[in-house]
């Protein structure tokens, strides 16, 4: 049984999961039922003008409440967050959007009795301490970056509102995402999209991690899929609700970058890695993800080939186009 979830925001919509669960929601109901809302203002994005479209700060309480009250929302997705590569720049920030965003959220949502809010957590909530290898869900987690830390917070502070004040919380921990619709901004897992970029524009890319760094990752496709299905899950066979691992592939760089050569034959790449390194080995290799397979059917469905194969025909048929893709790494510019 799935639940409906009737009048919806998605805050952080201009992001690169955002913007992606936003298409999708409206798609699937309707965009009378979807509100989107960021900071982005380019009328030239679909985001912008394919449907309701506020601009928000989620710092803001005051104007969050405002807009959730307007539209009679029943489900929050919040999608608002600093990275971690971004985040170990400028920590104030990471804290300030991560948190104090995450708390307007929870607390603005239980003043409105909203129905339910899904915000994602992340693999940063891991620390190098925890088996590294099908890491399960409930381990001792000490984050190395302000990102991770602001992540187990947030699932801490939804999980408090759900047991205090019976808010319907749901968090699922993602892995890196890999796309081609919205370049992702100031990750450490961006490098396997930025790969791809490359290999098409230049034929050749550096990667910022070392060859060997193994790191858990998932195809945009099944991550709209595992926040869309938590979100509708059966609230009652839901034990866990802020901490579900949720596993698809993971590979090495090298095998990343090997399989984007088996597609373009001429594609060389080399290593060089930088501060995110140290991040990347903090994050476990695989995830056990059983009890979110078990609880709400969480079922990915793209493996590395699968997923290399979608990228390049979609990205090679973006870049033809006239499309302004900005490969500046975000962190650095
Ligand atoms: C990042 O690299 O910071 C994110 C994440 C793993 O949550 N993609």
């Amino acid at each position: 049984m799935t639940e409906d979830l009737g009048k919806i925001m998605v805050i952080g919509a201009c992001g690169q999961i955002g913007s992606e669960l936003t298409e999708t929601l409206r798609d699937k109901y309707g965009g009378e039922r979807v509100v989107a809302a960021d900071k982005c203002t380019d009328p030239d994005r679909e985001i912008v003008s394919g449907g309701a479209y506020e601009i928000l700060d989620v710092m803001n309480r005051g104007d969050l409440k405002a807009l959730l009250d307007k539209y009679g929302v029943d489900t929050v997705f919040n999608l608002a967050a600093i990275l971690s590569a971004k985040g170990e720049r400028d920590p104030q920030l990471a804290f300030n959007v991560n948190m104090v965003g995450t708390y307007n959220v929870l607390e603005v949502s239980r003043e409105l009795d909203v129905d339910r809010v899904v915000t994602p957590s992340s693999i940063a909530v891991f620390g190098p301490e925890v088996p590294p290898k099908e890491t399960p869900d409930q381990v001792y987690l000490r984050p190395r970056s302000m990102y991770g830390v602001t992540k187990v917070a947030g699932e801490l502070l939804g999980y408090y509102y759900w047991k205090k004040y019976g808010l319907d919380v749901r968090e699922i921990r993602l892995p890196g995402i890999i796309s081609y619709k919205t370049y992702p901004g100031g990750g450490t897992t961006d490098y396997a999209v930025a790969a791809f970029y490359d290999a098409l524009k230049k034929g050749h890319y550096e990667f910022f991690v070392e060859e060997g760094t193994r790191l858990p990752m998932m195809y945009m496709p099944d991550c709209i899929k595992a926040l869309v299905s938590i979100a509708e899950a059966d609230g009652g066979g839901l034990t866990e609700r802020t901490n579900y691992n949720v596993g698809s592939m993971n590979f090495s760089a090298l095998e990343l970058a090997e399989a984007i050569q088996k597609f373009v034959p001429e594609f060389t790449y080399d290593f060089s890695p930088d501060y995110r390194q140290e991040l990347a080995d903090s994050w476990p290799d695989s995830l056990d993800d059983s009890l979110a397979r078990e609880e709400w059917g969480w079922q990915p469905e793209y493996d590395l080939r699968a997923t290399v194969g979608d990228m390049l025909e979609n990205l090679a048929r973006k870049l033809d186009g006239d499309v302004n893709v900005d490969l500046k790494d975000p962190v650095h510019s």
